[in-house]
């Protein structure tokens, strides 16, 4: 492949393991409820909320967008991490050539399969390493980790790295997604130990 790999700061540090963490070489599989078993040939991706007009996705217009590629750790709040992550997939900087986002959007809701929801800040969500992840580690992502499409935002938290995503709802106000509503920080910051709210 040609393109350039983005790196996400993380994995420049010398220290990688934020406090707390633990390292693990293993990819524990973790959602609220099941796996959602989605199929490329109904999958479609909606992109909403204060945009000039809704814009909705097939699998094969998706997968035809540019790509990027991105190395990145994993930071769980249930505190494990996992170290060089090789994503491919379309940046989420792409979704503002497929649609004109009102300026008065500041936050974007993550909606996953399965009833999930997260909640990002726009200055997240625009970040270099922040991508729609078809590849991990070169293969597709399994079912069980997000198949055929997962949000990853590599700085904060893996709760925010919906998998399965289906839509995402551009918004002037911030709204808690799933775990953001169950007590769960509503940024979620490793280094910060950005936990919980409190
Ligand atoms: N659709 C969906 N995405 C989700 C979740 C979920 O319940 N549903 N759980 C989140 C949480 S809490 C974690 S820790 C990660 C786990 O991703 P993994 O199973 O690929 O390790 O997915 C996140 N994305
Ligand atoms: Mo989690």
């Amino acid at each position: 492949m040609d393109e350039d790999l983005v790196r996400s700061p993380d994995t420049l540090r010398v220290d990688r393991l934020p406090p707390g963490q633990r390292l693990t070489s293993k990819w524990p599989v973790l959602q609220h409820g099941s796996v959602q078993t989605l199929s490329t040939d109904t999958w479609t991706l909606t992109i909403t909320g204060l945009v000039d007009a809704e814009r909705i996705l097939s699998f094969e217009e998706f997968q035809a967008l540019p790509r990027v590629r991105v190395l990145s750790d994993i930071h769980c709040v249930t505190r494990w991490s996992r170290l060089d992550n090789l994503w491919e997939g379309v940046s989420t900087k792409v979704l503002r050539s497929l649609v004109r986002i009102d300026p008065e959007a500041q936050f974007v809701m993550v909606y996953g399969a399965g009833g999930f929801s997260t909640n990002l800040h726009l200055d997240d969500f625009w970040q270099d390493d922040v991508l729609l992840a078809l590849k991990h580690d070169g293969e597709p992502l399994s079912p069980a980790h997000g198949y055929p499409v997962r949000l990853v935002v590599p700085r904060l938290y893996f709760w925010k790295s919906a998998k399965w995503v289906q839509a995402v709802e551009f918004t002037a106000e911030d709204r808690p997604g799933f775990w953001e509503s169950y007590g769960y920080h509503n940024r979620g910051d490793p280094w910060k130990q950005e936990r919980f709210s409190s």
